[in-house]
């Protein structure tokens, strides 16, 4: 591409400025492909004005397991979450799924009436609406066992 360009810019202007202009090219090429490894990850954290969210990995490392080292709620509030974020979820899913139910169901750990459920074992969940969303896993005892988060939008 970069050479392309250099060409035609060296037919007008001739060759001494076609060099330059060609390596000018490379750099912005150059500096453009490094933007989303580093600069995202950095400018995604602290700008005030956000048009996309942020990816989290539910306790860190994205598990949505039994006998996770942390709890999925100390995690949660150790965060603060904002409209468009997105929550990834990683679970074996002969053993768990992955329920969004209301306020009361997550209380008592119920599995009977989800909003969604969710069973392929890997989930990017977009945190659309301002509010609370309330996650369970839906295999009996597992919700008591840990497998519950509660996570506030603002
Ligand atoms: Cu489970």
């Amino acid at each position: 591409m970069a050479i392309a360009i250099a060409h035609g810019k060296g037919s007008r202007q001739g060759r001494s400025s076609a060099l330059p202009m060609a390596i000018a090219i490379v750099v912005v090429c150059v500096l453009l492909a490094a933007e989303p490894g580093s600069a995202s990850s950095r400018h995604g954290v602290r700008s005030p004005r956000r048009s996309f969210g942020r990816m989290y990995r539910v306790g860190d490392n994205g598990m949505w397991m039994l006998g996770s080292k942390v709890s999925y709620n100390k995690w949660a509030a150790s965060k603060i979450f904002r409209q468009n974020d997105k929550l990834l979820f990683t679970f074996n899913p002969t053993f768990h799924n992955l329920m969004l139910v209301s306020a009361a169901d997550y209380m008592r750990c119920s599995p009977r009436k989800p909003m969604v459920i969710y069973t392929k074992g890997k989930i990017d969940f977009t945190l659309a609406k301002k509010g609370t969303y309330f996650f369970i896993c839906g295999i009996p005892g597992h919700c008591q066992a840990g497998m519950k988060m509660a996570i506030k939008v603002l």
